[in-house]
């Protein structure tokens, strides 16, 4: 950050497909990460920007509208709007939120496709592609499944298998198969425009290997090596789809950019957006969050073309070569662009022991959360920063949560400011009192600057659990001050200490709303609230002196509140029962049997009796021993059904029985008849009643 020659930042953050909602584990991938590094240089009077967008091509669109029986059209728009939401909720302070579906985007993207296109440096080949002989069309990433080579998962995708992170082209997939018609594919020849990665294989090394071998992490260094040690390979920027960009050339009728072409592009396109509608006054799809002098359309230019710009991208590992090399190779080759100077990329979090998935329901979406916790989104990003997958995976629990929020938030955190903020009120009518420093409560005050200190540097080095551990810290040295200082018990025999003691937890307390801006953003400005503070800049953090005597504080509210065990069960509850649904949802129903003459049903003798009788058989968890009357005599029945009913839950009740089945020994009785049941796809059974009371013995046909 101190490199002299960095004169503004680029901030991005992985556009979100819009095809379905996000949960917690992709902001902790990417947005929480960007965004306190966002607000910590804004804090710093930095020039920056921080963009994003939805990501609205590619085959994972069309495929979520047959799924959910819509249009393409229908899809991005309602998903771009829940994620858009959601961000601004959780206090994700983006300059710019786009959509890979505007026309400036169309443009930046055809617009760039061709500079590579005049320069030569896309090649078109033919080749067989996967095709859906039913369908008529050609099978583009996710149009196709198949088991993934890797991890053996049935369901991976043509362009990448979710479960194990693998990026894939679909003749890697094993027993392919067509999403539109289940179909398996044939093979078609098709021409396409590809990009030679191998061509910059030099410049890969130079650029990643050497120049970065030491501020890149070792997760992402360690992936982009390996992709480059294994031998780059051509890739093609086009598909056949009707939904996307199309492709600016003649003859390209029907082809669209591979959505991987564009999307990245789209952080290019949202600045172009965000500075169109700031020189205009108009603002549509950006929300800056500091000022902007002066102007200009052009000036997004400087954010993407001048060398002193540094440009992050934040993102999670699956999209790891995206942004550490196809896109860096598609800008550096245009020679109009810069590459990122980092790309820091977190790995996955898990959930409750198994991966984060919302096809399989084990997930918490962000609206979920947002739903279920309203006013708590600083809880939420506690939770995932003190737990960022940031050099191996995470697991995220509830009881975590709870713990998170309980035993710090609110009993080191919450408990100090409130402590500090109820006293003064107490003995000092709100007002800050006057100070008398002692050896002791210098040594605490230089604390704060210590670890403004090491927050900084954390954040500078992207390491935000790190950051947050010493941000809680601070408040932790606040309430260790007042638990030994014990202001409460002097106030009887010393006021003036006790006003020296709350003069210094508020000076922390001050610090405290300004170092937790970044992280904790709705605390921070409750705390600037009540402590009255105005100016705010990182630069002012650390002094110790930054609220003064006499000044009025507002009333104090409490910042955080315990979560107690019902809640933490009730989610618990909530996902098990989310993930049974899902699975359910996708159990298909058994199949039709083959068709019989009707003379064969006519051999059935059903009818309607009533159980007259039901006892527990000894030694048998299954079995219920019933007598039940059908008219012509009353009979024992052994009925398969004690783990769904109790004898007294069908005594005197009517029932379907198949009278005619031969008699069979069950556990030494002879059972004389079949009871019928409906079993749903959970496998609990049902009994089948007439829907009014019927003459024992009436003949079901
Ligand atoms: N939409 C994939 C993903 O959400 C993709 C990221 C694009 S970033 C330019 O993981
Ligand atoms: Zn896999």
């Amino acid at each position: 950050m101190n490199n002299p020659q960095v004169k503004r930042y680029t901030i991005t953050a992985a556009l979100p497909y819009a095809n379905g909602p996000k949960h917690i584990g992709h902001l902790a991938g990417a947005y929480i990460p960007a965004d306190v590094y966002a607000r910590y240089l804004r804090l710093n009077s930095k020039d920056v920007i921080f963009v994003c967008g939805s990501d609205e091509h590619g085959t994972a669109i069309p495929n979520q509208a047959i799924k959910e029986n819509t249009t393409p059209q229908a899809i991005i728009d309602k998903y771009h709007a829940q994620m858009r939401d959601c961000f601004a909720q959780i206090g994700i302070s983006f300059d710019i939120y786009h959509r890979t579906s505007e026309r400036i985007h169309h443009q930046t993207s055809q617009e760039l496709f061709l500079t590579l296109f005049n320069k030569g440096l896309l090649d078109e080949e033919v080749s067989d592609q996967y095709y859906d002989d039913e369908a008529k069309t050609f099978l583009a990433d996710r149009f196709i499944i198949g088991t993934c080579p890797k991890c053996a998962n049935p369901k991976a995708y043509g362009d990448q298998c979710e479960n194990c992170g693998t990026s894939l082209s679909p003749k890697e997939l094993i027993n392919p198969r067509s999403t539109l018609s289940g179909n398996a594919p044939i093979l078609k020849s098709t021409n396409h425009w590809y990009l030679p990665l191998q061509n910059y294989e030099p410049w890969l090394r130079e650029w990643i290997l050497e120049s970065h071998k030491n501020d890149w992490k070792t997760n992402v260094y360690g992936q982009c090596k390996s992709w480059i040690d294994a031998g780059l390979q051509s890739r093609a920027m086009t598909r056949d789809l009707d939904w996307g960009i199309k492709v600016p050339l003649p003859g390209a009728e029907g082809k669209v950019l591979y959505v991987w072409f564009d999307a990245p592009i789209g952080y290019i396109s949202a600045t172009r957006a965000l500075f169109d509608e700031l020189s205009q006054g108009q603002l549509k799809f950006a929300t800056p969050q500091r000022s902007f002098k002066e102007v200009k359309a052009d000036d997004w230019k400087k954010y993407w073309q001048d060398e002193e710009t540094k440009l992050v991208h934040f993102i999670g590992k699956d999209n790891i070569v995206f942004h550490c090399i196809i896109f860096p190779i598609m800008l550096h080759a245009s020679q109009q662009y810069i590459v990122p100077q980092n790309v820091p990329a977190n790995e996955f979090m898990n959930l409750e022991g198994d991966k984060m998935s919302t096809s399989r329901g084990w997930s918490i979406e962000m609206h979920e959360y947002i739903e279920d916790f309203p006013g708590k989104s600083d809880v939420l990003r506690y939770a995932l920063l003190t737990n960022l997958p940031e050099t191996k995976d995470s697991e995220f629990t509830w009881k975590d949560f709870q713990a998170k929020n309980n035993n710090e938030l609110v009993a080191i955190f919450g408990n100090f400011i409130n402590r500090a903020l109820v006293l003064t009120q107490k003995y000092f009518h709100n007002k800050i009192p006057k100070r008398n420093l002692l050896p002791e409560d210098e040594s605490v005050l230089i604390s704060i600057d210590t670890c403004k200190q090491s927050i900084s540097e954390s954040i500078e080095n992207y390491r935000f659990r790190e950051a947050t551990a010493s941000l809680i810290n601070l408040a932790r040295i606040g309430n260790k001050y007042l638990a030994e200082t014990e202001p409460w018990k002097l106030a009887k025999t010393d006021l003036e200490r006790v006003g020296t003691i709350l003069n210094v937890a508020l000076q922390i307390g001050a610090n405290l709303a300004i170092l937790s801006e970044p992280f904790l953003p709705h605390t921070a400005k409750k705390l600037r609230e009540m402590l009255s503070i105005q100016r705010y800049t990182w630069a002012d953090a650390g002094a110790s002196e930054l609220v003064f005597e006499g000044q009025s504080l507002a009333e104090p509210t409490l910042l955080f509140e315990k979560i107690e065990d019902v809640v933490i069960d009730a989610q618990l509850l909530k996902l098990i029962n989310k993930k049974k649904a899902i699975e359910l949802a996708n159990t298909p129903i058994e199949p039709a049997k083959p068709s019989i003459a009707f003379e064969d049903f006519s051999k059935m003798d059903i009818r309607i009796g009533t159980i007259v009788e039901a006892e527990t058989v000894a030694k048998s968890k299954k079995l219920l021993k019933l007598k039940v009357n059908i008219g012509i005599d009353t009979r024992t029945v052994m009925s398969g059904i004690a783990e769904h009913f109790s004898p007294t839950d069908i005594i005197n009740k009517q029932v379907t029985i198949l009278v005619n089945l031969a008699p069979r020994k069950i556990m030494g009785v002879e059972s004389q008849g079949m009871i019928l049941m409906a079993s749903d796809r959970e496998g609990k059974l049902r009994l089948l009643r007439p829907n009014e009371v019927v003459n024992e013995g009436s003949i079901i046909s």
